[in-house]
């Protein structure tokens, strides 16, 4: 059996993270050394993803009208640009990840020399795309990024998922890599959420999918 894990560490930028980002998640710059940790495993494929946003996104609060445009407060119904008829709820947040901004910017601490690929997500105005592979909503998918054939082309059999935030472009990073059939491993411990609290949920949506969860000790990561 043939086995060629690929690292996918998802959004490990600016605005995720305190002290000044626009999105900070509690914790996400502590995660930092456990990443470069995994980043110095023999893994034959490292990838680093960055959100990147048009200022024009949708899942921009400040391109809402009010009283349903508060940041992390406001769900809003958005439409399938590919067909109207078709709805979704999605989340508001702040201005994050803009492109060309130092909030996109990854953490000069990660270390990014061990990365072969920089994918960027997230660059359709019209549509939330959380996870690193494509947005859910649309088929053919109106934001795609290359991180699907990069995995493919490889022959990769098995990806492990860590970065920012859990309870967002993780989760979906991690179940979309399932449904593109590698098998697929989230590091806990390099991980923080947006909303902790909803961590018990995330990891059932994980155990119902056969996503894994791993330690950085486990044997499964240090072959
Ligand atoms: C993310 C919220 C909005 C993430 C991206 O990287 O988890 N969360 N955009
Ligand atoms: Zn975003």
């Amino acid at each position: 059996m043939s086995f060629k894990p690929a690292l996918v560490v998802v959004d490990v930028q600016e605005d995720f993270c305190p002290p000044n980002g626009a999105l900070a998640v509690g914790g996400g710059r502590d995660i930092v050394p456990t990443l470069n940790e995994l980043l110095s495993l023999p893994f034959p494929i490292k990838i680093a993803t960055k959100d990147f946003h048009p200022q024009d996104h949708i899942s921009f609060a400040s391109n809402h009208p009010s009283p349903n445009n508060k940041p992390f407060q406001s769900m809003i119904t958005i439409k399938n640009p590919l067909n109207p008829e078709e709805t979704q709820q999605t989340r508001l947040w702040p201005d994050h990840c803009v492109q060309g901004t130092k909030g996109s910017e990854l953490l000069p601490e990660l270390d990014i020399s061990k990365v072969q690929h920089i994918v960027e997500k997230g660059q359709d105005k019209r549509v939330e795309m959380y996870s690193a592979f494509a947005d859910p909503f649309t088929n053919p998918n109106v934001s795609r990024s290359k991180l699907a054939e990069i995995l493919h082309k490889a022959g990769v059999t098995d990806v492990y998922v860590a970065g920012l935030a859990a309870d967002y472009c993780v989760k979906f990073t991690a179940l979309d890599a399932r449904k593109e059939g590698f098998k697929t491993w989230v590091v806990g411990e390099a991980t923080r959420a947006v909303d902790p609290s909803t961590l018990p949920d995330v990891y059932k949506e994980y155990e119902k999918a056969g996503v894994l969860l791993v330690g950085v000790e486990d044997e499964a990561i240090k072959k």
